[in-house]
C-alpha cells in the first residue's frame, strides 16, 4: 500500500467537549503522521465552501451552521492508505451505526454532530488539503 494523505477535521462538537487530545492521541496510535495541524473557527464562506458538493441537500444549512458555530482542528494526516484507514478509525457517519471503539461511536452524537471529518477519495482529499493547507505547511 503507498503511503497516502488524507484531510481530516475534528469537529466543534469534539472541540468544545474537550475530546481533542483524545482523538489526536486515536490518531497518533493509529499510526498517522500529523503532516500539518491548526486550530481555527470557521467562517460561514470557507464552510460552505468546504461542503459546496452538498449545496442543495436539505441539511446543507444546519452542516455550516455546526461547522461555523466554535472552532474545529485542521488536519493533514499520512500513512500508508491513510484514506481508507482514517474512515475505518472515525467508523460510520451516524454514530448509531459506527463500530465500537470508533471516534464516532466514542465522541459523536447523531448523524450531524458526528466528532469527525474524513475525505471519502483521492480528489476529495487532494481539494480538502488544499483548501486549508498551503504548500510549505504540508512537508
Ligand atoms: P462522511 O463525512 O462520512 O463522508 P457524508 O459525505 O455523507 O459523510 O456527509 C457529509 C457531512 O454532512 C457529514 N459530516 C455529516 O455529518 C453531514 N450529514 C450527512 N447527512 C446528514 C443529515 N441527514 N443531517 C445532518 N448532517 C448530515
Amino acid at each position: 500500500m503507498p503511503i497516502e494523505r488524507t484531510f481530516a477535521i475534528i469537529k466543534p462538537d469534539a472541540v468544545a467537549a474537550g475530546n481533542a487530545g483524545k482523538i489526536l492521541a486515536m490518531i497518533e496510535a493509529a499510526g498517522f503522521r500529523i503532516v500539518a495541524m491548526r486550530k481555527e473557527h470557521l467562517t460561514r464562506p470557507v464552510a460552505e465552501g468546504f461542503y459546496a458538493v452538498h449545496k442543495g441537500k436539505g441539511f446543507f444549512a444546519e452542516l455550516v451552521d455546526f461547522m461555523t458555530e466554535a472552532p474545529v482542528v485542521l488536519l493533514a494526516l499520512e500513512r500508508e492508505d491513510a484514506i481508507a484507514k482514517w474512515r475505518e478509525v472515525m467508523g460510520a457517519t451516524n454514530p448509531e451505526n459506527a463500530e465500537e471503539g470508533t471516534i464516532r461511536k466514542l465522541f459523536g452524537t447523531n448523524i450531524g454532530r458526528n466528532a469527525s471529518h474524513g475525505s471519502d477519495g483521492p480528489e476529495t482529499a487532494a481539494f480538502e488539503l488544499s483548501w486549508f493547507f498551503s504548500g510549505c505547511e504540508l512537508q
